[in-house]
């Protein structure tokens, strides 16, 4: 520790000298090495020659440069803008679909970012896969702003919160447009459970008319079906996927859309029902007002639950700028940053620091942050094994082809 700290003050005197902005201390060299450095040093100025040597062995100085890969529709306006002007940091950001695409990326290696955002689900077997890098936390003391209730919870997934740093919160859930669900459904009153809205051939054969939209992918999918068969929407069993698949395949001939990008669909009124995520379906609802639109859309909150998921910030193993991404974590974590995500995506945070900033209405809002009653009920994130994932693939690639 001490030596730590001798390596740091070292690197801001040699970095002070020659006029530079002062950049995070990197890998500390070992002992031997800053003796060696000390030892090449002579004359009156061996001292301060030793010091500088040892600091420019003590600092590597990473590119300012930061790959981010996230998820689309998911960072506020100014967020990216305001962390380069601050830090200088170049920011290259990029968006992926769904949890599969991300994970096939970390597995292949290589993928040049120093940034993701795994859903929780995807995180477990990436940390156990050895696919992530443990934070430095000494470098994110604004991780002492996070709900402590939500990190004990992250910590099923993540033991000791080592690698994952919840970027925002919510659930999967059921949206629609009341009105022309009810014009749709006639006669039919709407179900007290709002899955079968989605699930149910009776209720889907007629909800065809108005649009009915699904997330796309096997994970998405499949867990709110086994989970509506009252099975664990975490169960690792093909015999439970096969289930879930027999069900899917009867409403299959009624969905309009698959997507991960539904908010122009459900504000735009080319769904009046879909399977999706309760954040983006709050946003779609906000653009539909902002559009002066009559499309009204609603995030229902099942009797039966929703599955919770945390997408979380977490570093690659491979990353090029581990000392950028910590810096735009720690960046992330001050209370106005993170609440203006929450503010304008209404995805629920994990900062706890930031709900002073948060919009009342938001923070009051049942449907972003889930009341006690109603999250007695959700079904909270938990994994699968990769035989598992992929034979929920298989299934999912049948449901969609409609065989
Ligand atoms: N528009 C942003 C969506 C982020 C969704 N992540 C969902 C992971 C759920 N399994």
């Amino acid at each position: 520790m001490k030596h730590n700290i001798l390596i740091l003050s070292l690197s801001v005197l040699a970095l002070a000298a020659c006029g530079e902005k002062e950049l995070p201390a990197a890998n500390t060299p070992t002992p031997v090495a800053a003796r060696a450095a000390s030892a090449t040093a002579s004359g009156a100025s061996a001292a301060s020659a030793a010091l500088a040597a040892s600091a420019q062995a003590a600092v590597h100085h990473e590119e300012k440069v930061l790959n981010i890969y996230n998820w689309p529709d998911y960072v506020s306006a100014d967020l990216i803008a305001n962390f380069e002007k601050e830090t200088g940091i170049k920011v290259n950001y990029q968006t992926f679909e769904n949890n599969e695409g991300l994970h096939a990326k970390l597995v292949a290696g290589n993928s040049g970012f120093d940034l993701v955002v795994p859903g929780a689900v995807f995180a477990k077997s990436q940390i156990e896969g050895g696919l992530l890098m443990k934070l430095d936390k000494s470098r994110i003391p604004n991780l002492a702003n996070l709900d402590p209730a939500i990190m004990g919870k992250l910590a099923s997934v993540d033991p000791g919160n080592d690698y994952l740093v919840p970027w925002a919160w919510s659930y999967t859930t059921v949206g629609i447009q009341r009105d022309k669900v009810k014009r749709a459904l006639g006669s039919m009153p709407l179900p007290d459970n709002t899955w079968e809205l989605v699930f149910n051939p009776a209720y889907t054969a007629k909800l065809k008319s108005c649009g009915i939209a699904y997330l796309d992918s096997p994970t998405e999918v499949i867990p709110p079906a086994m989970h509506h068969l009252g099975k664990n929407p975490y169960s690792n069993d093909p015999a439970d996927h096969k289930a879930a698949g027999d069900m899917l395949a009867k409403v299959r001939p009624h969905i309009r859309i698959f997507t991960s990008t539904m908010i122009d669909d459900l504000a735009g009124g080319k769904a009046c029902v879909a399977l999706g995520w309760a954040g983006d379906m709050n946003i779609a609802r906000n653009r539909a007002i902002e559009n002066k639109s009559t499309n009204v859309v609603e995030v229902l909150l099942p009797s039966s639950g929703g599955l919770i998921f945390f997408d979380s910030l977490a570093i690659p193993k491979d990353a090029q700028h581990p000392q950028n991404a910590a810096a735009f974590i720690n960046y992330y974590l001050r209370p106005e940053v993170s609440a203006s995500l929450t503010n304008e995506l209404t995805y629920a945070t994990a900062n706890k620091a930031s709900l002073t900033k948060v919009k009342p209405e938001i923070v009051a809002n049942k449907t972003v942050f889930v009341d006690e009653e109603n999250m007695k009920k959700m079904v909270s994130p938990s994994s699968f094994s990769n035989e598992a994932r992929e034979s929920m693939s298989n299934v999912y690639t049948q449901f969609k082809k409609g065989k």
